[in-house]
């Protein structure tokens, strides 16, 4: 398989809120090396870097104001506090927007940081935007792999991206690398795009991106949002408004789930996919579905990951995987060669 990588992601590692303490995020630079080293090591794989990042691709799926606040916030950070340590300092927002008053925009970073964002688990460091920005660049140049011919090309993505709305970071996303990959794969000529998120969480911000079109359809399956991050968005009753009324499909399971009920919930996605007639697929490929994941909840195992990567391939559609959540890093290069192994088709002994 050609899979896209580059190891700028490493300056990329932010502080995340655990109960009242500041932590180093679970969401680390070891996640997208140790996936890398297992890829390696399979010797049947092609590796190449990314484009440059585009911005006016990433400008059709955010508001372009976001992706340049995101730009500058950590100069605006160190303008405002130059104290700041450059090499440790973290800028997080600690206010949001109170339900039900008027989404105004502040004029101080720290406002800014509120404001563009919905939670706390996503700091802003030094290297966030190079890594954001490859991440993403990553996405596209998958999607344009597969746009000129490949049947189907992994994108290692880091930070992931599936929970950036159109205009708010958060869940240790920053950029949308799946709605940036389905946009790319839609200006190169694909009529109709499926995207489904497979990842532990709901992909809030796929969702929200796609909320209103017909063009891309989002599919997701994940922990029922009464239970789990991001809470309120991620239920079954969401279907799309407008245009695009129909084109969304949520399957929130609950906690403890295995894989017998998930596969149900993907035989259902993938024949809504069937007959929803599309060109090109992408899927958020997020690993915390995973038995041992430390922060999530449901018992999928190693050997079921082939299962699903075979059931993916069985749509026929070319394809862009893009690395989301996962956090048992010790077993996340093992759990994504599985899913990847599954979907090309290559026995595992
Ligand atoms: N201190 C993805 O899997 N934050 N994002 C947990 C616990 C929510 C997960 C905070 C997890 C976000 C891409
Ligand atoms: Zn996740």
């Amino acid at each position: 398989m050609l899979i896209i990588t580059s190891d700028v992601h490493r300056a990329h590692h932010c502080l995340e809120l655990d109960g009242a303490t500041l932590i180093r995020s679970w969401e680390s630079p070891e996640r997208a090396d140790i996936v890398h080293r297992t890829l390696i090591g399979q010797a049947r794989h092609r590796f190449d870097g990314p484009a440059t990042f585009d911005v006016e691709l990433a400008g059709e799926v955010h508001d372009p104001a976001y992706v340049a606040f995101l730009q500058s916030a950590w100069g605006r950070w160190l303008a405002a506090y130059p104290d700041t340590d450059r090499e440790t300092g973290a800028a997080m927002g600690f206010a949001w927007t109170p339900a039900r008053s008027r989404r105004r925009m502040p004029s101080t970073i720290d406002g800014l940081l509120g404001h563009y964002s919905f939670a706390a688990d996503c700091s802003i460091v030094a290297g966030t935007w190079d890594a954001v920005s490859s991440s993403a660049a990553i996405a596209q140049t998958t999607a344009r792999a597969v746009s000129a011919g490949e049947p189907y090309a992994f994108g290692l993505c880091r930070p992931p991206g599936h929970h950036a709305t159109i205009d708010q970071f958060g869940g240790y996303c920053y950029l949308n690398n799946a709605a940036i990959a389905a946009q790319s794969l839609r200006n190169d000529g694909a009529g109709r795009v499926a995207v489904l998120d497979i990842d532990y969480h709901h992909g809030n911000g796929t969702q929200d991106i796609f909320w209103h079109r017909d063009d891309v359809l989002f599919g997701s399956i994940h922990a029922d949002p009464t239970q789990e991050f991001p809470w309120s968005v991620g239920h079954a009753d969401e279907i799309g408004a407008a245009a695009g009324s129909g084109w969304n499909r949520n399957r929130p399971l609950p906690w403890g789930t295995n894989i017998h009920p998930w596969l149900d919930a993907l035989d259902d996605l993938t024949t809504w996919v069937t007959n929803a007639g599309c060109d090109a697929l992408v899927l958020s490929v997020g690993l915390d579905t995973f038995v041992d994941d430390p922060i999530s909840r449901f018992a999928l195992h190693t050997g079921d990951y082939p299962i699903i990567g075979q059931r993916l391939r069985s749509l026929g559609l070319p394809t862009v995987l893009l690395l989301e959540g996962g956090y048992a890093t010790d077993a996340l290069g093992t759990n994504c060669a599985a899913l990847l192994d599954g979907f090309e088709g290559v026995t595992r002994r």
